[in-house]
């Protein structure tokens, strides 16, 4: 078998790069490790900055995003019983965020991939990558038990963080750098209508709680658990009790309880492996970094990262200049650390560590009651949310 882009997963990231390769004329094969029903099971990522959305427009896939995704001009930060609307639209000259969820993108980009005639073989066993640092670089895997040699001109890692394409970098040749946080977030996904029209992010004694949502009748909310709770211990009811006690009176009011369709827990984490390119081997997406959910930014990320490997992809094969190769890693990164920060400091912000000391608690107060207080500080809060310019 021999294609152009061998792309390894076919998670937003991989889809998407496949999706803007194939429109471009771009031959590229996708091999991905799960089924296309595992794949779309997961419930992740919810909001979209306008970013994304544009390139979900120039990948051809926007039609259900356009009609179904829900425009939010702001969202609220709860604190010590007060409440602060942060104005994206106001603070940031018109900038919004898109809600639609990771599951819808991933359902859009896979139907178009499947109407384009492109290839995704699904349930790759064994996939391993080889010989990136030269000029022939190939992916074995196997396939209905049969192994298999894919010859390919670059490879794209997009395999997420459990990836095996970073794992396949020699060690001395990347850095990486993490902080995993004492931490988790349990999520509820169910259909009943959202309690607050824009999502709520709440600092409470308690811990950090997030009110967010999918569409006008299905709910997704939060709560900080420690990394010891087991999702079965968390029946419904324990579950809404806990999310009312965390949020301002109004908006726990406004809570409507129904079944939930989908509970889970996830640990929280930033991480950045440094470069992102090895020879013929990008990284791109969760594969290279991983940042706490926090400020919405990791299925962002990826786009971005698909936005400047695209690029880079297509200027090498129309425009035969490997510029846009060799500035991928700095240029991506450069994104990827602001991203980092953000998510980082709204992460500190809005949680309950187990270590923190009064004092701690009292600068958490004082930070989210400056953001409050300040226009300055309100407008660095929105450009990060709504997403930093590509
Ligand atoms: P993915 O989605 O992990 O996809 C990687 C794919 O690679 C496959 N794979 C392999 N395939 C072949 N061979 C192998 N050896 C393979 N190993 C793995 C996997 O099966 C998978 O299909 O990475 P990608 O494409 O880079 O996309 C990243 C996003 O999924 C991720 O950043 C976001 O979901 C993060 N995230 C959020 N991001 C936002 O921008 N806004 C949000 O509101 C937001 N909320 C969230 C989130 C992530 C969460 N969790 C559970 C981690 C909320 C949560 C709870
Ligand atoms: C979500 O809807 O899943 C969601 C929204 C905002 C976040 C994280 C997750 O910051």
């Amino acid at each position: 078998m021999r294609t152009q882009v061998a792309i390894i997963g076919a998670g937003p990231s991989g889809l998407l790069l496949g999706q803007l390769l194939t429109r471009a004329g771009i031959d590229n094969i996708i091999l991905e490790r799960k089924s296309g029903d595992y794949v779309l099971g997961r419930i992740r990522a919810g909001v979209l900055e306008q970013g994304m959305v544009d390139m979900m427009v120039e990948a051809g896939v926007s039609e259900r995003l356009k009609a179904e995704g829900l425009v939010h001009d702001g969202f609220a930060l709860a604190f010590n019983g007060r409440r602060h609307r942060i104005d994206l639209h106001g603070l940031t000259g018109g900038k919004t965020v898109t809600v639609y969820g990771q599951t819808e993108v991933t359902r859009d980009l896979m139907d178009a991939r499947a109407d384009a005639g492109a290839v995704t073989i699904y349930e790759a066993d064994d996939v391993r990558v080889e010989g990136f640092d030269g000029d022939h670089p190939k992916v074995t895997f196997v396939q209905n038990g049969i192994a298999q040699t894919l010859d390919c001109d670059f490879i794209a890692g997009c395999d997420g963080f459990h990836g095996i394409c970073r794992q396949s970098v020699p060690q001395n040749s990347i850095t990486e750098f993490e902080r995993v946080y004492p931490f988790g977030w349990l999520g509820v996904l169910a259909d009943v209508p959202p309690a607050a029209h824009e999502l709520v992010y709440a600092n409470d004694q308690r811990g950090f709680a997030l009110c967010s949502m999918r569409s006008s009748t299905r709910s997704r909310y939060y709560v900080q658990v420690s990394l010891d709770e087991r999702v079965e211990d968390w029946s419904d009811d324990r579950f809404y009790d806990e999310l009312r006690r965390r949020l301002p009176q109004d908006v726990a009011d406004a809570v409507v309880t129904g079944p939930s369709i989908e509970k889970s827990i996830a640990p929280l984490r930033s991480f950045v492996a440094e470069p992102m390119r090895f020879g013929r081997l990008f990284l791109a997406g969760d594969a290279s970094h991983i940042v706490p959910p926090t400020g919405a930014k990791g299925l962002n990320l990826a786009a971005s990262d698909i936005r400047y490997l695209f690029d880079a992809l297509r200027e090498h094969y129309t425009e035969k200049s490997n510029a846009g190769i060799d500035g991928y890693s700095h240029k991506a990164l450069s994104r990827i650390w602001k991203a980092e920060r953000f998510s980082w400091w709204m992460t500190s912000m809005l949680h309950r560590f187990p270590s923190q000391s009064p004092f701690e608690q009292r600068m958490q107060l004082a930070e989210l009651d400056y953001v409050a207080s300040s226009v300055a500080a309100s407008t660095s809060v929105a450009e990060n949310y709504v997403g930093l310019p590509y």
